[in-house]
């Protein structure tokens, strides 16, 4: 039997939430996940350490000191060789916990494609969804943020062969909001569901992660026609400023956290602390000896 791990990210520490409720909210999550009865491993990287677990005084480091740096994949040999500190995001996440055993990761939202004629061109493609194609994690997450090209991040997964579940949904939820009005692959209603999937899909031999979304709360939903305006703006400035590559995504949070005030904040937080939980019951069912293992 498995020991029930979650990880969890340290970006939405460092860029993702203003402190101290990003403090707060890491401390949270890594609570809610012990009251279950797994175990919480906020990943991170200190002085050029990739670090699944790190210690309360470590996530305080990250969630006060100033630039720290967003780590994706690319940037892993960079803070390797010049040690430095560094916020890791899905994509770093995924792979540092995938190297200690961590199967079941919690986090807010994945990157995706960017919206075509927006910022850049839809040619920026985060990371997450490479790094979901090939690392081997459950990532618990509320979908993706409508800042991205919905349609085309679903797409880029189903040609990488990433199976996206709804968890208590048949539609794709869109962080802030509890639908997009794009199915998903399949709906589960139970962590056990989850579990039979994931342990499918390791007997199969397939490689790569499994995508569970997971609605907003529906008390902290913004519905998608009152985010969109913000949204909107805060694409057309990040466009204006000509912002590229590892800026655009942390710009277009704070800026639609800024444009739609505490609501957003809240209906962020919110979401993270269900999917530590909803992580949390997954875990325990994938740990858990399943009929066919043990008859
Ligand atoms: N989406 C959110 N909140 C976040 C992020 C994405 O709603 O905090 C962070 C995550 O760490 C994610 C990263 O992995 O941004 C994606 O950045 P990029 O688009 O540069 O790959
Ligand atoms: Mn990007």
């Amino acid at each position: 039997m498995t020991t029930p791990f979650v990880a969890l990210e340290s970006t939405v520490i460092s860029h993702g939430l203003p402190y101290p409720r990003n403090l707060q909210l890491a401390q949270e999550m890594e609570a809610i996940i012990r009251g279950q009865g797994a175990h919480p491993k906020t990943v991170g990287i200190i002085a050029g350490e990739m670090i699944a677990g790190l210690t309360p005084a470590q996530i305080e480091h990250l969630a006060t000191a100033p630039n720290v740096r967003k780590v994706s994949r690319r940037d892993l040999p960079i803070v390797a060789a010049r040690q430095e500190d560094g916020a890791t995001t899905v994509a770093t996440t995924m792979w540092i916990a995938a190297r200690a055993g961590v199967e079941v990761f919690a986090t807010g939202g994945i990157g995706g494609i960017h919206r075509h004629g927006g910022v850049g061109t839809s040619s920026d493609v985060s990371a997450d969804l490479q790094e979901l194609a090939q690392t081997g994690v459950i990532v618990v997450c509320a979908g993706a943020k409508a800042i991205l090209d919905l349609p085309a991040t679903l797409e880029y997964l189903e040609t990488h062969g990433v199976t996206v579940i709804g968890y208590g949904t048949d539609d794709f939820p869109a962080f802030y909001s509890r639908r997009s009005g794009l199915p998903v692959d399949v709906r589960c209603d139970s962590p056990a569901e989850v579990a039979a999937i994931w342990q499918a899909k390791r007997e199969l031999g397939l490689p790569g992660g499994l995508l569970v979304t997971v609605p907003v709360p529906a008390e902290d939903e913004i519905p998608a026609a009152e985010i969109e305006p913000a949204i909107e703006q805060a694409v057309a400035e990040a466009a204006n400023r000509g912002l590229r590559s590892a800026e655009v995504t942390p710009f277009l949070l704070t800026r639609i956290a800024e444009l739609t005030g505490e609501r957003s904040l809240r209906a962020n937080l919110a979401l993270l602390k269900n999917n530590a939980r909803v992580a949390a019951e997954i875990a325990l069912a994938v740990g858990a000896p399943t009929p066919s293992q043990h008859p």
